[in-house]
């Protein structure tokens, strides 16, 4: 063999190991990834205490993440977005479904906290929306709090937008959401803001009163981030 087909083969050779997709998921090019909270884990003291938002993030949150990640593996959903494996999941897709769920709802709520409130309440648009919708931002506190209370064993509670309907409430099992357009038929529902109502998210601290986290939660609200949700919404 001369040397020039021989660094040709080798070339050829190394260039298809490289776009083996076995190579691509050795790289973890495609993989999701588990996104750095936006503060420390002692950030959302005395409300939501370290040790819960430690294991919360490291343990439950990283846990759907490498799941997601191996559940996708050589199916239709390799190669999607997070929104677009959520858009397009049936009920059959049940693994898929609690960690594609898992890792979009905690990568939201995650988001939508903050130890450094600049409102206690939303403004502009948002405050006015809730006003139409609600009546007041008490009443919509007050909703927004009976509907997480309401939700029996482990879900989310969401403030959803639908141009036609407005804002709402709705609550969704286990680790659902209102993304999963086929499963709850809703392609025109944006997310604004949700509440992670599983026992995991409090019982350390606050063990069977779930009613003092929902009370907590309102101390740690990102009304920031949620106006921005809202208005992209729009
Ligand atoms: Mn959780």
């Amino acid at each position: 063999m001369q040397r020039r087909t021989f660094l040709q083969n080798a070339f050829l050779f190394t260039a298809a190991s490289l776009l083996k997709p076995e190579w691509l998921w050795a790289g973890r090019v495609q993989a999701f990834e588990l996104p750095a909270l936006p503060y420390p884990y002692e950030a959302l003291e005395p409300y939501f205490d370290t040790q819960t938002m430690q294991i919360h993030h490291t343990k439950h949150h990283a846990t759907y993440v490498k799941n997601l990640n191996e559940a996708i593996t050589g199916t239709k959903f390799e190669k999607m977005s997070l929104e677009e494996i959520l858009a397009n999941l049936t009920d059959k897709d049940t693994k898929i479904r609690n960690n594609a769920g898992g890792h979009y709802n905690h990568s939201l709520f995650w988001k939508i906290l903050t130890p450094k409130q600049n409102s206690s309440e939303p403004t502009g648009k948002l405050a006015e929306a809730i006003r139409i919708q609600f009546g007041s931002f008490e009443k919509f506190k007050e909703a927004f709090s009976e509907k997480a209370k309401s939700l029996f064993g482990s879900g989310w509670t969401w403030l959803a937008y639908e141009k036609k309907r407005g804002l709402f409430l709705e609550n969704t099992p286990n680790q659902d959401n209102l993304q999963m357009k086929k499963i709850y038929k809703t392609s025109l529902t944006k997310t604004i803001f949700g509440l992670d109502v599983w026992e995991h998210a409090y019982y350390l601290k606050y063990q069977n009163r779930r009613a003092d986290y929902i009370q907590a939660f309102w101390s740690v609200i990102n009304w920031d981030q949620v106006s921005l949700n809202y208005e992209s919404a729009l």
